[in-house]
C-alpha cells in the first residue's frame, strides 16, 4: 500500500484530532468508557487488546488486525471491544506514514473501540530525528511540512493512560515522580509527561534513579523506578498490573518484570527471529497479578 494522497492524509489527521477533542470535551468514549482529560477509563466487560510499539511497521499492525479480526466489518461493537495502542507509531521503520494513516482510519471507523495513547516518539523533538520527519518529506515533498506539523499537533492531543475497572493501568513508558493519583496522570505537567513517556521499570531498585541507559548525561528528567514505586502507586489507585511498552525486550515480545509490571513490544525492527506480542484479554476477568495477563499474551 502506497501513501495516501496528501489531501486525504491531512483530512484524516484533522478528523481524528477533532474526534479526540470531542471525546475529551464530552468526557466519554462510548456509553460506558469515560475520558478524564488525558486518562481513559474502561469498564468491566468487553474484550480488550493491548498493542505495544509499532514503529512504522505496517506489516506488524496488519498481522495483529488479521489475527484478532479487529477490523472485520460484520462484528458488533461489543464483540469488537477495545484496542489500546500504547504509542510509538512512528520512527525507525520505513512505513510510519502508512502505519499512522491506518491507525487514523481505524479511529475514524471504530471511534468507540480504538484508543491511541501517546508514546515518546509522538514528541516532535524525537520524531524530527528518528525517521518520521524524513519519511514525511520523502513521501510528500510538497506538502510535507504542513503534514508533519498537523501530525504533531494531533500527537499533543493523545491520551496518556488507560485504567480498566478490573485493574490494568496502561501507559507507554512508566510511572513519573511526584505522582500519586489518577487525577495527576490525567493532568500531567511537562516533566510528568516526559517521565510517563520515557521512564522504565527496574523492580530491583528502590524509588527513582536517573535512567542512564536512555540518558547517559543524567541531565534530563528521565528515570528508572523501583518495585516500591509501582506497588505504592497501583495500590493507591486500586489497580493490580502496570502494562507498558517502550523497551525492545531483546526480541522476546513480552516480559513480566515482577508480579505487577508487564512489558510488551509489537515491532521487530526487521529481525525475522524476533517475537512480537500483544494482549488479547477480557475486562470481565479478574486480574490479580501479571500471571493473569501473561495467559492472554499472543506471540506472533
Ligand atoms: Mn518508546
Amino acid at each position: 500500500m502506497g501513501p495516501l494522497p496528501a489531501q486525504e492524509f491531512e483530512d484524516a489527521i484533522v478528523k481524528v484530532a477533532k474526534i479526540i477533542r470531542e471525546e475529551r470535551d464530552q468526557g466519554k468514549l462510548d456509553s460506558t468508557a469515560t475520558v478524564d482529560n488525558r486518562l481513559v477509563r474502561l469498564p468491566m466487560h468487553k474484550r480488550a487488546l493491548f498493542v505495544g510499539d509499532l514503529h512504522g511497521e505496517l506489516d506488524s499492525l496488519n498481522e495483529i488486525l488479521q489475527l484478532t479480526n479487529f477490523t472485520t466489518e460484520n462484528i458488533g461493537p461489543d464483540d469488537r471491544g477495545y484496542i489500546v495502542f500504547l504509542g510509538d507509531y512512528v520512527d525507525r521503520g520505513s512505513n510510519s506514514v502508512q502505519t499512522l494513516a491506518k491507525l487514523l482510519d481505524m479511529k475514524t471507523r471504530f471511534r468507540e473501540n480504538v484508543i491511541l495513547l501517546r508514546g515518546n516518539h509522538e514528541l516532535a523533538d524525537v520524531n524530527s530525528r528518528y525517521g518520521f520527519l524524513d519519511e514525511v518529506m520523502e513521501k510528500y515533498p510538497r506538502e510535507g511540512n504542513e503534514i508533519y506539523t498537523l501530525c504533531n499537533r494531533l500527537f499533543e492531543k493523545l491520551p496518556h493512560a488507560v485504567i480498566t475497572a478490573n485493574g490494568i493501568l496502561a501507559v507507554h513508558g512508566g510511572l513519573p515522580e511526584k505522582v500519586s493519583t489518577l487525577q495527576q496522570i490525567a493532568n500531567l505537567d511537562e516533566n510528568g509527561l516526559e517521565q510517563l513517556l520515557w521512564n522504565d521499570p527496574r523492580p530491583e531498585i528502590h524509588g527513582f534513579e536517573p535512567n542512564y541507559d536512555r540518558d547517559p548525561s543524567g541531565l534530563t528528567g528521565i528515570r528508572v523506578f523501583g518495585e516500591d514505586v509501582t506497588e505504592r502507586f497501583l495500590k493507591a489507585v486500586g489497580a493490580k498490573v502496570l502494562v507498558r511498552a517502550h523497551e525492545t525486550l531483546g526480541g522476546t515480545g513480552y516480559l513480566a518484570l515482577s508480579k505487577d509490571v508487564l512489558s510488551i513490544f509489537s515491532a521487530r525492527y526487521g529481525r525475522r527471529e524476533w517475537k512480537r506480542a500483544y494482549i488479547d484479554t477480557n475486562l470481565s476477568k479478574e486480574v490479580k497479578d501479571t500471571d493473569s495477563l501473561v495467559q492472554d499474551i499472543k506471540l506472533f
